[in-house]
């Protein structure tokens, strides 16, 4: 049984409502799971469309979460291969969300736990912060990595981002999931009572 049901998809920032529950905006570079990690979040791999190859979603996309929030799917940042002008469109949209769409209860942003947060995950943890959004960090793919390798990535990344909550998550394994879940209702009350 799916937990989230699918509300709408916009291209245009501006008509993307905000009289619903508190929405979180789901951020990262192209592939690195963001629709993925919804449909962990959902238990239902079928909700939001994934892909092997980057650059999938292309459209604002809202998932409900019962009453508590609204996860949306975003396209993905960083694709190199996309025509240029298609980019454009895309930060665009992801930009434009953020800037100009209303309030947000916070952001999770996905990172590759193969990696750690890249040069452009660098600079829209600072744009975030700088708009005072409040931020979970994702390692994502968790999967990927072995058990050592994982506590070096957790805290590597905890010492760069010591003010931010870090968590691990695996689409894969489900690994991460209710502990992220709960860290996203948490962020959806706080905007509530604030
Ligand atoms: N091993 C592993 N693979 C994953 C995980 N999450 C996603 N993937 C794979 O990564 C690829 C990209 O997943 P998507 O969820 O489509 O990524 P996205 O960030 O939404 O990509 P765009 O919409 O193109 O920006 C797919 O092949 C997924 O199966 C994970 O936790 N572990
Ligand atoms: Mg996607």
């Amino acid at each position: 049984m799916s937990e989230a049901t699918f509300l709408k998809s916009y291209s245009d920032p501006k008509l993307v409502p905000h009289d619903g529950p508190p929405q979180v905006a789901v951020l990262g570079r192209s592939n690195v799971g963001k629709s993925s990690l919804i449909n962990s979040l959902a238990r239902d791999k079928k909700l939001a469309k994934t892909s092997a190859t980057p650059g999938r979603t292309q459209l604002i996309n809202l998932f409900a979460f019962g009453k508590d929030f609204v996860l949306v799917d975003l396209p993905g940042y960083g694709y190199a291969k996309l025509a240029s002008s298609k980019r454009d469109i895309l930060k665009d949209m992801i930009v434009g969300y953020l800037e100009e769409a209303g309030p947000l209860a916070g952001a999770v942003v996905i990172t590759d736990a193969r990696l750690g947060p890249t040069d452009l995950d660098r600079d829209m943890l600072d744009a975030l912060a700088r708009a005072d959004i409040p931020v979970i960090i994702v390692a994502n793919k968790i999967d990927k990595l072995s058990r050592s390798e994982r506590t070096e990535r957790m805290r590597s990344i905890g010492a760069a981002y010591p003010n931010t909550q870090v968590l691990p998550h695996s689409a894969e394994s489900g690994d991460g999931r209710g502990e992220l879940l709960n860290a996203i209702r948490t962020l959806a009350q706080q905007q509530k009572k604030g």
